[in-house]
């Protein structure tokens, strides 16, 4: 079956440009002058006038079901990803997790068990690696070679759980310079993290804000430093660093950047928007919403305002959302009178697209930029590009219709994910999801989702396009 998506302004990396969408079965086959597409009866015509016509987004970093601090993130493939679709996310990018001690190909295919059958949009995964040794390096080559898994992510913070130290983590690097795979690395410094941790909860300080104050900006810098530093040891390995929050830690990135290595970083929604005082702050328990890490930083220092600029930029390359959902009931409660034991994690993969837009009309990125943030470099940083993140022939017909004159009032009484809170609540923004299509089918339209659990398929990646 055809279709063409007619009278819209199709927006890509390069810009704006008003022309007509011929898509026939899952794939987009041509694009058209206004008007200048195929005439009379043939394929179905969805009338885009007054809409942006955008590649479907991806979500590169998200948590679905993660078991995290005793529990587990509260959406599964199914509502997670039927979420994502509805806020115009046609591809994630989940983290497959090896645990300390487990056989990477095992973990690996635990996640193939909760993704298979439940997602309704397309899916990859990247590989969290909880232990760096011998078997772990050689499944690194086996999974690049032959599962479409081309990027590891290490943690610097959280000792005893997802930890590597940095002998551990300047093996892994090696292994991707020799295969091509990227690395991902959450740059907090986990040992010194614990130790302010420890002092903060004998001095009595418990609430939630103090998660982000046991968590300063300079161990995030220095923690990003170190990576770089590792990465360079290791012949410029690729790396990519994650949940960027914090000015100084996009010093660091932006310097290795001048001198022409191989590091890139994202950042998400709510460091572009939240704060430590307003959101970690808040009176009583409350601030538990908020509580994810990298933390959210000081409204009172320039991080917001410096992100957006990296984002222009391209210091920042991509724009994830992190998403690690949990509800205050029974799960962010499990930190009450102790912050260090809230499950970290905001949900926001249903609103990535929508934020990112505001940022257009803030006037703080173009909108060539809002598609290639959120867009156009996850597909090319991931191996996904071009079948992801464009709008041309051959790729997926992965379509979002965008309205830039509605509004969207964000809400847990109108969201999809499986959240009891929202990180947004009440917030009323520009712009609005209209149409969402995946592979050719109209899964989403006027806010109702009309597509079907199942349909969304596994898409083995390629090595990132940004290596030379
Ligand atoms: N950060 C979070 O906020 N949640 C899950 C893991 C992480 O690194
Ligand atoms: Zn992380
Ligand atoms: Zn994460």
């Amino acid at each position: 079956m055809s279709i063409l998506i007619k009278g819209g302004t199709v927006i890509g990396p390069t810009g704006a440009q008003p022309a007509d969408v011929l898509v026939d079965g899952e794939t987009i086959v041509a694009i058209f002058a206004p008007g200048k597409g195929p005439e009379g009866p043939g394929p179905e015509v969805i009338d885009a006038t007054g809409k942006y016509v955008i590649p479907g987004a991806v979500d590169a970093h998200t948590h679905m079901e993660l078991p995290f601090g005793g529990t587990h993130a509260s959406d599964t493939f199914d509502t997670g990803t039927r979420a994502a679709a509805i806020g115009g996310t046609t591809t994630i990018i989940d983290f497959a997790v090896q645990r300390t001690g487990e056989v990477v190909q095992d973990g690996l295919a635990a996640w193939h068990g909760k993704a298979g059958g439940n997602c309704h949009i397309d899916y990859a995964f990247h590989m969290i690696l909880g232990g760096v040794d011998d078997d772990a390096l050689k499944a690194m080559d086996q999974l690049v070679a032959s599962e479409g898994i081309t990027s590891f992510k290490l943690f610097m913070a959280y000792p005893g759980v997802f930890y590597s130290d940095d002998g551990q983590i300047l093996r892994a690097m090696q292994k991707a310079r020799e295969n091509g795979a990227m690395i991902m690395m959450h740059a907090e410094n986990g040992p010194a993290i614990d130790v302010l941790v420890k002092q903060a909860l004998e001095r009595g300080e418990t609430d939630p804000i103090y998660h982000g104050l046991t968590r300063p900006q300079e161990l995030e810098a220095e923690a990003t430093s170190r990576a770089i530093w590792l990465a360079s040891v290791a012949a410029d390995c690729p790396l990519y660093i994650v949940h960027l929050s914090a000015s100084k830690a996009l010093e660091q990135v932006k310097a290795a950047r001048d001198l022409g290595r191989n590091v890139f970083a994202e950042t998400c929604p709510q460091y572009l928007y939240l704060t430590l005082e307003d959101q970690l702050g808040a009176p009583g328990f409350e601030g538990a919403k908020w509580v994810c890490s990298t933390p959210l930083r000081s409204k009172h220092e320039s991080h917001r305002a410096d992100l957006w600029q990296g984002l222009r930029t391209n210091d920042l390359s991509v724009v994830s959302t992190d998403h690690c959902p949990f509800c205050m009931k029974d799960q962010k409660e499990l930190g009450l009178g102790d912050f260090s034991k809230i499950p970290n994690g905001i949900g926001s993969v249903e609103h990535r697209v929508d934020l990112l837009y505001q940022g257009v009309v803030d006037g703080k990125l173009s909108l060539a930029r809002w598609v290639e943030t959120i867009a156009t470099t996850p597909a090319r940083m991931f191996g996904l590009y071009p079948k992801k993140g464009i709008i041309a022939p051959g790729s997926d017909a992965d379509i979002v219709l965008y309205d830039p004159n509605g509004r969207t009032r964000i809400s847990v009484e109108t969201h999809h994910m499986n959240m009891d809170h929202s990180a947004w609540e009440g917030w009323e923004i520009a712009g609005k999801v209209d149409t969402v299509m995946s592979r050719g089918e109209v899964i989403a339209s006027g806010g109702e989702y009309t597509g079907r659990k199942g349909r969304g398929k596994y898409v083995p990646r390629a090595l990132s396009e940004y290596l030379v």
